[in-house]
């Protein structure tokens, strides 16, 4: 069974998304996302130009070998675009090989260690008390796990907060460049206690409460954090730090039992390893879209294991329909399974972009028994809703001095 034909497409529908579809001479389709946020005609370039034309007359069955020739095999590796290109690819192959085996993905990996997949919700609002009944309305649907966020008083723009702005990771609208937002660390600090304090009133102490620092934060100022919250018993504390530098973060475990989560930017192993084996994180968030595709995170979740690391990907709706059901038959699989990101099922636009089974209900996934992925491209729909250039904001300190998005 050799590789036929390689499409990629880029639709928008309500935002951008980069799909790859694998055609096999026996006519088995398969299919992987490889969408990076702001980003995303470099990956189309890298794919088209680069990695496609190799790959043609390949056999599909091969998918570690495929992997290790375009990770090992190529003297530039990892990177952001690059490391997206192979996850698609490797998506794609594994959607076939299920699809030509008569099983879903999850089969392929070793079966089920679960029912279903646990997910967290989003709590968001402009004040403390409109994100609390956010989160009161989830948890009344079913979630036991809600992540909180609400608005800095005093800046205009707060992550994770949408409102009636539209200035979280949505499309930018019109806007040609990439909206700027400023941050203030005190500001933040006074609210984020407040929000915890109050939500442990309010919703009692057995709900779940996670919250994502988005790396604004200083690892000591993360440190501080992690303690001030302890009280409140965080499920965990997501991109307390930048940790390009991952002695960041022996700064912050040795002053906080918090536990900690990052790794949505990360792109392989490597980024992970530091972390991982010095036991500096609780839970990694590495995404199959960024860091490789299902064989790299499937390696990255085994490593793990063995230093009592969970696995809770990246759940964004930046991640497509495709990534989304990768993700659900890792973590159906994972031994070491943590916690499932979640946004919902997005827009109508892209519930007929891309059509799957997997159902949600009561705070689960109950994974899709179709062959493969369980996903299918409408490429009529897909093609009826073209790219359309967009970024993600960028962010500086009130003085002006650029920061951490
Ligand atoms: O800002 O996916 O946990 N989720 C996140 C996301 C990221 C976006 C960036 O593209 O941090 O909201
Ligand atoms: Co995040």
């Amino acid at each position: 069974m050799k590789i036929d034909n390689i499409e990629v497409f880029v639709s928008c529908p309500g935002r951008n998304f980069v799909t790859v579809k694998v055609t096999t001479d026996d006519g088995v389709t398969g299919l992987g996302d490889a969408t990076v946020n702001g980003r995303e005609q470099a990956v189309v370039a890298m794919l088209q130009e680069h990695v496609i034309p190799c790959l043609i007359g390949r056999d599909a069955h091969g998918i570690e070998d495929i992997w290790q020739y375009l990770y090992r095999g190529v003297y530039w590796r990892k990177g952001p675009i690059n490391m997206a290109a192979i996850a698609a690819i490797d998506m794609a192959l594994w959607d076939i090989k299920g699809k030509v085996a008569g099983l879903p993905v999850y089969q392929l990996l070793g079966g089920k260690s679960r029912k279903a997949v646990g997910l967290y919700a989003h709590a968001n609002g402009e004040t403390i008390e409109q994100t609390l009944a956010n989160a009161e309305q989830h948890v009344r649907n079913g979630f036991g796990a809600v992540r909180l966020q609400s608005a800095v008083p005093g800046l205009d723009v707060t992550y994770g907060v949408l409102g009636d702005k539209k200035d979280y990771f949505e499309l930018q609208g019109n806007r040609p460049l990439p909206p700027e937002e400023s941050w203030s660390t005190p500001k933040y600090m006074e609210m984020i206690v407040e929000l915890f304090a109050e939500a442990r009133r309010r919703l009692g102490n057995q709900v779940q409460l996670l919250h994502d620092v988005h790396s604004r934060l200083t690892p000591i100022e993360s440190a501080r954090l992690g303690k001030l919250l302890e009280p409140y018993n965080l499920m965990f504390m997501e991109d307390a730090s930048i940790a390009e530098n991952q002695d960041n973060y022996k700064v912050i475990r040795q002053h906080t039992t918090t536990p900690l989560a990052i790794g949505e930017t990360y792109n392989t192993i490597w980024d992970c390893k530091d972390l991982i084996q010095n036991q500096l994180i609780d839970y990694i968030r590495v995404a199959a879209t960024h860091a490789g595709g299902i064989t790299a995170l499937r390696r990255i979740t085994d490593f793990a294991s063995l230093y009592n690391v969970k696995l809770a990907p990246h759940g964004a709706p930046d991640l497509s329909p495709v990534c989304f059901a990768a993700h659900m038959h890792l973590d159906v699989w994972a031994p070491n399974f943590g916690v499932q990101e979640f946004v919902g099922l997005g827009n109508e636009q892209l519930q007929q972009v891309f059509q799957h089974n997997h159902q949600v209900h009561d705070g689960m996934v109950h994974v899709s028994d179709a062959p493969g992925l369980g996903v299918e491209l409408n490429e009529e729909a897909a093609l009826a809703l073209p790219y359309k250039r967009s970024y993600l904001p960028v962010s500086r300190l009130e003085d002006g001095t650029m920061w951490n998005w």
